[in-house]
C-alpha cells in the first residue's frame, strides 16, 4: 500500500494547533496525506497545500497505511475511533497507527488491544515541543509500543520531530508524557508564585528572572515562558485547558498506582481557578492570572 518512492499513504485526524503544522510538514516531505477534522474549515490550509479531505475518520483510515491522530483528550479520541464512522473499523491489517494526543495510559493500552485484534500495529507517541516545535518539525516523541514498529515509523516521525525515545510497551509513552507535563506545569506555577511575591514587595519581576538566569534555577521553561509572564501575554502555544486536562490525567494515574502527588494536586487547583475565570483560550503560562486577574 505504499505510494511511489517509498512514501506512505498517511492519514491525519485532528487539525488543531498541533495537527495542522504536523500535517504541513508531512506534505512538504512529499507524503500523500488524507485528513479529517471535526470542524472541516480547519483543513483549508492543508487542502490548499495538497491534502485530500475525507468525509469521516473511517474514510481516512481506509485510505491510509499509516494513521496519525492528534486530538484534544481521551473522549475526543474515543469519538474519532469508535464513534459513528469511526476510524478503528477501517484500519487495514498490517497498517501502523500512531496516536500523538495526550491521553491516559489505560486508553492507550485499550487502543493497542483493539488494534492487535485487527492485525494493526499501534504506538502511543505523545509529543512535547509546543506549536513552535510542530511548525519547525522539532517535536520530541515519547513512545510506547513495539520496537520493530517504531523502526518502521521512524522515517515519518523524523519529518515531524527531531528525536524520539522508546520508553517501554504501549502506555509507557503516555506515562512519561504525563510526568513531563506535571513538571512543566509545576515549574511555570512556581515561577508565577515567585513573581507574585517579588512584585508585591515592589521589586520588578525582571530582576528575579535575571538572577535566576545566572543561577541553578535557570531552565528552558524560564527562557520560553518568563517573557509571557512578565508581559502578561498569553497567546496559546500550549493551551491552559489542555495542561489542566493533563494534570487531571496525571492525578488519575497516581490514584490508580497509589502514589501521592501533593504538589500536582495543589497546582491543578491553581490552573483550575484560572481556567474557570478565563473568557478566551490562553497559554498555560496564564496561571500567573491566579495572582493578577
Ligand atoms: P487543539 O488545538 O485544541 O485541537 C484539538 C483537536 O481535537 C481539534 O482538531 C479538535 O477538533 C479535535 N477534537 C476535540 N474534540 C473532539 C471530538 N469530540 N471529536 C473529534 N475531534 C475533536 O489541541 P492541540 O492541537 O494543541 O493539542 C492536541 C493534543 O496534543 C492534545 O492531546 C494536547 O494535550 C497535546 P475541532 O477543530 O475543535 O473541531
Amino acid at each position: 500500500m505504499e505510494s511511489s518512492a517509498g512514501r506512505k499513504k498517511i492519514g491525519l485526524i485532528g487539525l488543531g494547533l498541533m495537527g495542522r503544522p504536523m500535517g504541513m510538514n508531512l506534505i512538504k516531505a512529499g507524503h500523500s496525506l488524507t485528513v479529517w477534522n471535526r470542524t472541516a474549515s480547519r483543513a483549508d490550509e492543508l487542502v490548499a497545500a495538497g491534502a485530500k479531505l475525507a468525509k469521516s475518520p473511517q474514510e481516512v483510515a481506509a485510505a491510509s497505511d499509516f494513521l496519525l491522530t492528534m486530538v484534544s483528550d481521551p473522549p475526543a479520541l474515543e469519538e474519532v475511533l469508535w464513534g459513528s464512522n469511526g476510524a478503528m473499523q477501517a484500519l487495514e491489517h498490517g497498517s501502523i497507527y500512531v496516536d500523538s494526543s495526550t491521553i491516559s495510559p489505560s486508553l492507550a493500552r485499550k487502543i493497542a488491544a483493539a488494534c492487535a485484534e485487527r492485525g494493526v500495529r499501534f504506538l502511543d507517541a505523545p509529543v512535547t515541543g509546543g506549536d513552535w516545535g510542530a511548525k519547525k518539525g522539532e517535536l520530541l516523541f515519547m513512545i510506547g509500543g513495539d520496537a520493530d514498529t517504531l523502526k518502521e515509523a521512524e522515517p515519518i516521525l523524523g519529518v515531524m520531530g527531531k528525536k524520539w525515545f522508546h520508553l517501554g510497551p504501549n502506555g509507557a509513552g503516555q506515562t512519561v508524557k504525563l510526568a513531563m507535563n506535571l513538571i512543566l506545569a509545576l515549574q511555570v506555577d512556581a515561577l508565577a508564585e515567585a513573581l507574585a511575591l517579588v512584585t508585591r514587595a515592589g521589586i520588578q519581576g525582571e530582576k528575579l528572572v535575571e538572577v535566576m538566569q545566572s543561577s541553578m534555577a535557570r531552565s528552558g521553561v524560564l527562557d520560553v515562558k518568563a517573557p509571557n509572564l512578565l508581559k502578561g501575554e498569553y497567546v496559546p502555544s500550549f493551551p491552559l485547558r489542555l495542561m489542566h486536562k493533563d494534570l487531571g490525567l496525571a492525578l488519575d494515574l497516581a490514584n490508580q498506582l497509589g502514589v501521592a502527588l501533593p504538589a500536582t494536586a495543589a497546582a491543578r487547583e491553581t490552573y483550575n481557578y484560572v481556567k474557570g475565570a478565563a473568557k478566551e483560550d490562553l497559554d498555560y503560562s496564564a496561571v500567573m492570572r491566579f495572582w493578577k486577574s
